[in-house]
């Protein structure tokens, strides 16, 4: 018994150690080479129609979105800079503040934005995964209100899973935008091997698909 005790208590320790989620991540440091950014500079200012498809990524808030600049404000810079993504349709900066929805072309892996001026307890960035399921939620730290400050928010998943992340604000009149998108797509060769195994698969003709299948039977 004491063996058995004396066993476990490392695979315990390995279960705290590694739990199965996400890392929360708060630096782009943090994400591996190779992400793509979407930083919006190339949009103009102003409403824009949701859903608003960028590269990989769909934007879309009940409230419409808009393409707003932060020059004027304290926090441009780093985070968020110049042109970002406000979840209402503007065409200014201002409420109300609603639920921002990122669906991703293909399931990602580590992904991270930069969050303008979160103010209330309460905000959250949330990462789902195709079938609308709860992977991770963390908030942003939280700055002065004045539009001084922003932060980075992200995830780093096991397996590139997240389908779909959600800004959540705490309050409509929380005031934010979103800048600066790092998306880490899987890795391209486990990409190109998926795509060329499930290619293959649709172009096996059925007569052959119907033969193997009888060749397995037969041999059951
Ligand atoms: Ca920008
Ligand atoms: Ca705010």
């Amino acid at each position: 018994m004491r063996n058995l005790v004396a066993s476990g208590l490392p695979l315990i320790g390995l279960l705290f150690a590694f739990p199965t989620g996400a890392t929360t991540i708060t630096d782009p440091a943090s994400l591996s080479p190779g992400f793509e950014l979407i930083d919006f500079e190339d949009q103009t200012p102003g409403t824009k129609t949701s859903p608003l498809v960028i590269g990989d990524v769909t934007f879309s808030s009940e409230e419409g979105l808009s393409i707003v600049s932060l020059a004027a404000f304290g926090a441009n810079g780093t985070e968020v800079e110049d042109l970002t993504l406000q979840p209402n349709d503007g065409p200014g900066i201002g409420p109300p503040y609603v639920t921002l929805t990122l669906d991703f072309a293909m399931p990602l892996k580590e992904v991270l934005l930069g969050w303008w001026d979160p103010n209330f307890v309460g905000n959250f960035l949330e990462a789902y995964d195709a079938s609308g399921t709860l992977l991770e939620q963390a908030s942003p730290e939280l700055s002065a209100p004045g539009g001084g400050g922003a932060a980075w928010l992200g995830f780093v998943r096991p397996s590139a899973d997240i389908a779909q992340l959600r800004v959540v604000p705490a309050s409509t009149s929380d005031f934010y935008t979103i800048d600066n998108l790092h998306l880490v797509v899987p890795e391209p060769a486990t990409g190109l091997l998926l795509g060329l195994g499930l290619g293959a698969c649709a172009a096996k003709p059925r007569g052959l698909r119907a033969a193997s299948r009888r060749r397995a039977e037969s041999s059951r």
